[in-house]
């Protein structure tokens, strides 16, 4: 499914991956795990899965989380899910929009969990 919000267009899988997968599946559709660069978008974002795959990961830095375009995460407690970032399990390091009743928000899950994903392309490139 693709949608449209401000300069972007946005693809929701149906089915789900791993992070990595996931990041293939839109990087062969010439985009890239979505980065959530406002609230705005996050709203617009949340709601249409339970949980998806966006394109942050603090794999290079543990505790560090960045978007795949190098820029940084917002430590906002708004975007956050309650009390994540947890690294949980030994280390999460890649992110996932969750919208359920008493977890929403950004979370750091397993990156080989497998997961539906979103997509962003530019409308500007
Ligand atoms: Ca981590
Ligand atoms: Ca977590």
């Amino acid at each position: 499914m693709w949608l449209k919000f401000g300069s972007s267009c946005y693809f929701i899988s149906s089915e789900g991956r791993s992070w990595d997968d996931s990041r293939c599946e839109c990087q062969q559709r010439d985009g890239d795990l979505v980065i959530i660069s406002s609230p705005q978008e996050q709203a617009f974002l949340t709601g249409f899965t339970g949980a998806a795959w966006v394109g942050m990961t603090d794999r290079d830095q543990e505790g560090i989380w960045r978007w795949v375009d190098g820029s940084p995460v917002s430590l906002d407690r708004d975007r956050w899910a309650p009390g994540q970032p947890d690294g949980a399990f030994g280390g999460e390091d890649c992110g996932e929009l969750r919208t359920m009743n008493a977890f929403l928000g950004l979370n750091d899950f397993n990156c080989s969990a497998r997961l539906r994903w979103i997509c962003e392309k530019s409308l500007n490139e």
